[in-house]
């Protein structure tokens, strides 16, 4: 069954919400069957390369209050920061000198980096272009229409904005006082203004896997060109800090899924669920991008981890380009990167 419909994807046929779901079912052989299709699919399109994202959280003050986040606003017990902008200039450039092929410069909702319409969220992000010059995704959360065109101008290629889950009712109960047709909208009116756009589901929220099998479908009908998965890690100090924990395995069958149903998307392995130890395993499900290096001693938040493995070094550039070429991979130049948006972009 599950050999057959994977038979069918790679043959060109559809797949419905039954079949992922199915899927998504897969334990044992029929399991390994799947991570061995995704790794072929991920191969064929891509060979080895392995593309690689520094990640800057330059200000960790949020307005909102999403109950599964540790930045949420009621979490009063933590240590916050800003970047200013010539930090965060110096940190992508030390990402691009390092050979990292896209700075991905994310945000809490911070009121600051908003107010005098948008002034320093749009000054961060054009003096990483105008001071740097590499690849740029801007993850500043939910945004009015009429700013993407500005935020493209500014010099940002892609923009982050995760929906976690197609689920309104769940949506609602996560992303209080938030609204999920706008939140949808933020990756149709970023590639309606020239920006490459990521959707992203969480895994462990509470959701069925038949909401698993319709998001998985969903992020994929919307045309983002990455698309990710990450397991939810419970939170000290907000509402879900006593749920339970899941293991990577689900996260892993959706990253397998989502490469063999759409092949020529970038798909992360974020190193901010396990920490490097979860390098392996998301290659071998078929991810082709490795986001969430983060350099030590400079004072940077992760956000699913906010310290795991970043002072000790693990996460940094040097390690995680050893323990790709240990794994057999080569980490993508950053010309290539380059080429490979342009593509996107139809340049
Ligand atoms: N504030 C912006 C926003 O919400 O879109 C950008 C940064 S936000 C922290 C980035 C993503 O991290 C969220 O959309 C969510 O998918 C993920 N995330 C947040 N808390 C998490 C957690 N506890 N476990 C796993 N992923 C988490
Ligand atoms: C990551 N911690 O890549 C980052 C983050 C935001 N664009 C991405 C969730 O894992
Ligand atoms: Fe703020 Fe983003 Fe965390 Fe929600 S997920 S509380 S918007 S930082």
């Amino acid at each position: 069954m599950i050999a057959d419909i994977i038979e069918n994807i790679q043959k060109g046929g559809t797949a419905t919400v039954e079949d992922v779901h199915t899927l998504l079912s897969a334990t044992g052989d029929d399991m390994e069957a799947l991570f061995q299709a995704a790794r072929d699919a991920r191969d064929s399109r891509f060979g080895k390369d392995i593309f690689t994202y520094g990640f800057v959280y330059f200000s960790t003050y949020c307005k909102n209050n999403c109950t599964f986040c540790y930045y949420r606003r009621s979490n009063g017990q933590i240590d916050r920061y800003r970047k200013t902008v010539e930090e965060v200039v110096q940190l992508s450039g030390a990402l691009q000198d390092a050979g990292i092929n896209l700075a991905d410069l994310t945000m809490g909702e911070d009121p600051r980096m908003y107010a005098d319409d948008y002034k320093l969220l749009l000054e961060t992000i054009s003096s990483v272009r105008d001071d740097v010059g590499i690849s740029i995704m801007a993850s500043p959360g939910a945004l009015p229409r009429e700013m993407f065109p500005r935020i493209r101008e500014a010099g940002a290629d892609f923009y982050a904005c995760y929906q976690e889950t197609y689920n309104r009712g769940l949506f609602e109960s996560l992303r209080l006082e938030q609204d999920f047709d706008a939140r949808y909208g933020q990756k149709i009116w970023a590639r309606e203004a020239g920006l490459l756009a990521e959707d992203g589901m969480m895994i462990g929220l509470g959701e069925t896997r038949m909401d698993r099998a319709d998001t998985i479908l969903k992020m994929g009908a919307t045309g983002a060109e990455q698309i990710r998965a990450m397991t939810f890690v419970p939170q000290e100090g907000t509402p879900m800090q006593d749920n339970t924990a899941w293991d990577s395995t689900e996260e892993l069958k959706a990253i397998a899924i989502m490469r063999i149903l759409f092949p020529d998307r970038l798909i992360p392995c974020s190193l901010d669920v396990e920490g490097i130890a979860g390098l392996k395993t998301r290659l071998y499900a078929g991810a082709n991008v490795i986001t969430s290096i983060v350099p030590p001693n400079k004072n940077l938040a992760g956000v699913a981890q906010h310290e795991l493995d970043i002072e000790n070094g693990n996460r940094s550039m040097e390690n995680v380009f050893n323990m790709l070429e240990d794994l057999g991979y080569r980490r993508a130049k950053s010309s290539e990167y380059v080429r490979f948006l342009d593509s996107k972009r139809g340049v």
